[in-house]
């Protein structure tokens, strides 16, 4: 067996955590045959019920699984880390918007974005989950300036698989057999789930379920698939958004398939317009090494060039209300 790897997950006792760390020491990340190191951090208040968690991971006997510690200090949690999860912050309840959270999520980014510049492996790869994730993603990157930006990504793969099941749903086919649809922006209401170069069995995924249902029904209901959730279940989405963290991170540490890609958000570097140095959902391809770029070259008609842009003036925004926590913009 080869040497674990080290994986640090904040937020370890929340409802996403609970769900996503048991896929961990099932070998749905990394294999069965790699031993993993979890290293859980969580709010002082919390370190009992985490302890709980150990517990049961102990219980599961999970050869995967070498060691797993519970911490409340981010610069020990994040000790030597390979990959780390950020899951923690308060998570929207309902009637709550997401502005809201805005100003309680900012400074526990850039604690951590510290912490993981002063700790953790010069290789690490951050996952931004904790909402809102582009600018939680853009706060602890600029916080980390000793390390490279590509190390920080958030996740918009919640919303990207949101789009493909619905998408094969209304095309009558298996979600496998559609590929290259793409949710540009932030991760909210204004995202733009973008169906013009979707394929389905290689042809246009447009021509079979007509324009006006891709405008009237489709972008609206993933817009809004999140809010739903809530009002449906009475919690925000948990174990939807660990499959979804857990594909995401996997896709960056394995590469994306061929001839696909994935939403993913990342720094943008001025492609299709969007402002240099926002965290923006684009569409992404990984090499089998794991580096990440942005898919080049795609024709933006007039409609989907005023959506990116509408996502992109909240992303502004949102990062001029904390922009007290952003060491620089870049
Ligand atoms: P929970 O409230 O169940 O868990 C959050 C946990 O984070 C709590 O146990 C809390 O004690 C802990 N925490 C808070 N501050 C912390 C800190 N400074 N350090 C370490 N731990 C801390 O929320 P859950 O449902 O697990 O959601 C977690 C986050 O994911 C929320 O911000 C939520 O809005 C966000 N989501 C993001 C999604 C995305 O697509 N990017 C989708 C799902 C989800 O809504």
């Amino acid at each position: 067996m080869s040497a674990p790897v080290n994986i640090a997950i904040s937020g370890a006792a929340g409802q996403i955590s609970y769900s996503l760390i048991f896929q961990l020491i099932s070998g749905d990340l990394l294999g069965f045959e790699q031993p993993i190191n979890l290293s859980l951090l969580e709010v002082p208040e919390m370190i009992g019920a985490l302890s709980g968690v150990a517990m049961e991971l102990e219980d599961c006997a999970s050869p995967v699984l070498n060691n797993v510690t519970c911490h409340s200090n981010p610069e020990v949690a994040f000790k030597d880390a390979d990959l780390i999860f950020l899951i923690g912050a308060r998570p929207r309840g309902p009637g709550m918007e997401r502005k809201d959270l805005l100003q309680t999520n900012a400074g526990i980014f850039s604690v951590q974005g510290r912490a993981i510049n002063a700790v953790a492996k010069r290789s690490v790869k951050v996952l931004i989950v904790g909402n809102p994730a582009n600018t939680n993603s853009l706060i602890a990157r600029t916080n980390a300036p000793d390390l490279p930006s590509e190390s920080f990504i958030a996740m918009s793969r919640l919303d990207h698989n949101r789009a493909v099941s619905l998408a094969a749903s209304q095309c009558g086919c298996n979600v496998s057999d559609v590929a290259r649809v793409i949710v540009w922006g932030n991760h909210s209401a204004t995202q733009y789930p973008d169906l013009y170069h979707a394929t389905v069995g290689g042809e246009s995924v447009l021509e079979r379920v007509g324009e006006h249902w891709f405008k009237q029904e489709f972008i609206g209901t993933v817009q809004n698939r999140g809010t739903e959730v809530i009002k449906t279940r009475g919690k925000s989405s948990a174990g939807s958004a660990a499959h979804a963290a857990l594909e995401q991170m996997r896709d960056w540490v394995k590469g994306t398939p061929q001839g696909d890609w994935k939403s993913m958000i990342v720094t943008s570097d001025g492609s299709y317009g969007v402002e240099q140095g926002l965290m923006y959902s684009f569409p992404v391809q990984v090499s089998e090494r794991g580096i990440w770029s942005i898919v080049q070259g795609l024709d933006i008609n007039e409609f989907s060039a005023i959506k990116i842009k509408e996502s992109e003036l909240e992303l502004v925004s949102e990062r001029e209300a904390v922009s007290h926590l952003i060491p620089s913009f870049s």
